[in-house]
């Protein structure tokens, strides 16, 4: 078995384990590469924090018949049936006990590259604010792409199983990005070259990039912490345990950066709380503490540590799992997993001011914003329900709902482009991209370029002239199209392409795309 190069001798070394139990099946076979407490090596985490949230082939399958396009071998000749079932059923219970993951286990984790050379300029002719990278989740790559040319200038190695965006320095120049089993890897665009890898989490949600380029905030599953690492050599610069005002530890669902108010802002997903967490070394005193007196309209507490990361808890109703902010970051809209409502919390004032009918399960981390006849309105797919929800951002409003063709994903539009295009993600439509009027809200074509395929995800070119898509699929593609005539304009094979992200609109936070 070859993982990352290195021959993974238990692959050929293997007798008789059909006799032995899981445990020992567990440690013959896997443990050289995925690490004898199953929290990953070379390869994965076996636990089923990781496992029940991978797409594809059940674990079973996986053992019996290996991973295609990763370096996962198949097992179905060493082990019988019986023996695959009880390995999957290992993998699938829990740990007895999560190993300490804290400061000195992070740092411990970090790996920088020593061919790593700095380079004084690009050492590509391309458009820097026109790079878009291409996340190939069939094999784990990363694809760089020119956004004039779609010319792919280098394609690299990730961590396993990436998930969230990708996040860029504020110049344009790195990008950090995540796997669900915790690794944070930073490469240079300039360069093309990594930089170097930390693990920052055991189960990991997302990353976020502080608005002065200086720090990455890592969310958490395993253990219950956001991690803050310095961008400049991913050591580590602060270890929060996330417990909530009544004492009981919580997971984060997401972290997201707030520019404009130096901060990431943090939801709880086991307890009823917004943390605002400051990046800013001078910040206001007013984190922390709860102390309730008015002061412009800012709630004022004091400060348990000043300055930078100071911590300033928001207590909410229920739970957030999902959510979304408007333009200026005033407001945070945010709905549970398994609820029917949103909610809108002013973040100045600390409180939820408003209710939100949003049934059917809104995805509101792709929720994206635009104007119309004056108005700023936003739009959230619904991961159970075929429709869109449009809303208005000042009244709170629906302003209506538009049906599609299926439950869907993600949104993405661009400041330049008349349209707003959703996918359909799930259900026998999976094949199937609306292309949708930002003013009418009518429906102006649906693009079907692959039939039966799973067509999902868009990013624009910088100029928002242009619209990648992918077609999520083993043998799959990103396909360009004009982004005013609709019509294809080049398709690029990739393996199982998911997202992908622009530079410019990244850092320039464009209207209609993600966080
Ligand atoms: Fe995602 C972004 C949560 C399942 C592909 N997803 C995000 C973000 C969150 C999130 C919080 C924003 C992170 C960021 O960019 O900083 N995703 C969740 C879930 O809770 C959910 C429903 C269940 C889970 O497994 O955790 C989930 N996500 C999926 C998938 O099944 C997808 C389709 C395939 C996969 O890779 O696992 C998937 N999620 C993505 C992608 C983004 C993302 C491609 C980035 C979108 C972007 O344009 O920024």
């Amino acid at each position: 078995m070859k993982i990352g190069g290195v021959i993974c001798a238990l692959a050929v070394v293997f007798a008789g384990t059909a006799q032995a139990g899981p445990v020992e099946d567990y440690s013959e076979n896997c443990a050289s590469c995925h690490g004898a407490d199953r929290l990953g090596g070379l390869g994965p985490a076996l636990i089923p924090e990781t496992l029940r949230r991978m797409r594809g082939p059940k674990v079973a399958a996986v053992i019996r018949d290996g991973r295609t396009a990763t370096q996962m071998p198949g097992f179905g000749d060493a082990l019988d049936e019986a023996a695959i079932a009880a390995l999957s059923d290992y993998l699938k219970e829990p740990l007895a006990e999560v190993p300490p993951w804290g400061e000195a286990e992070i740092l411990a984790s970090r790996v920088l590259d020593e061919e790593y050379v700095v380079a004084a300029a690009p050492v590509w002719d391309s458009d820097p604010m026109n790079i878009t990278l291409v996340v190939e989740t069939g094999d784990h790559h990363v694809s760089v792409l020119d956004g004039d040319t779609f010319a792919v200038l280098d394609r690299f190695e990730t961590p396993f199983a990436v998930h969230g965006g990708p996040k860029f320095s504020p110049d344009g120049r790195y990008v950090f990005i995540m796997s669900r089993d915790g690794w944070v890897q930073k490469y240079d665009l300039w360069s093309l070259q990594q930089v170097g890898r930390v693990r920052a989490g055991l189960n990991s949600r997302n990353i976020a990039m502080s608005h002065d380029g200086k720090w990455l905030a890592v969310a958490n599953y395993l253990p219950m912490t956001l991690t803050l690492l310095s961008t400049e050599d991913l050591s580590v610069a602060r270890v929060m345990e996330v417990v909530s005002k009544q004492g009981e530890p919580s997971r984060v669902s997401a972290v997201y950066q707030a520019p404009q108010r130096q901060s990431f802002i943090l939801a709880l997903k086991d307890a009823p709380e917004i943390w605002e967490v400051a990046t800013d070394p001078n910040a206001d005193p007013v984190y922390e503490g709860f102390i309730h007196t008015q002061r412009k309209g800012m709630i004022e507490a004091i400060p348990s540590s000043e300055g930078l990361f100071a911590r300033r808890r928001i207590e909410i109703s229920e739970p957030l799992d999902d959510f979304f902010f408007d333009d200026d970051y005033r407001n945070l809209i945010g709905a549970a997993r398994d609820g029917v409502r949103g909610v809108v919390v002013n973040l100045n004032v600390g409180r939820e001011i408003a209710e939100l009918p949003l049934e059917g399960m809104p995805h509101l981390g792709s929720g994206i914003s635009w104007e119309r006849d004056g108005r700023r309105v936003m739009a959230t797919p619904h991961l159970k329900e075929g429709k869109l929800s449009i809303l208005d951002t000042e009244s709170w409003e629906a302003i209506t709902t538009i049906r599609t063709e299926g439950p869907g994903f993600f949104l993405r539009s661009h400041e330049n482009t008349p349209y707003f295009w959703a996918d359909v993600f799930f259900g026998p439509n999976k094949d199937a991209m609306h292309v949708i009027d930002k003013q009418s809200l009518e429906i102006v074509r649906t693009l079907r370029p692959v039939p039966d395929a799973t067509v999902a995800h868009v990013e624009f070119t910088r100029d928002g002239k242009h619209a990648l898509v992918s077609v999520w699929e083993e043998d799959g593609a990103v396909i360009v199209y004009d982004a005013q005539t609709l019509e294809e304009v080049k398709r690029l094979p990739m393996r199982k392409p998911s997202g992908k992200y622009n530079v410019f609109n990244k850092i320039t936070f464009s209207e209609g795309t993600s966080h």
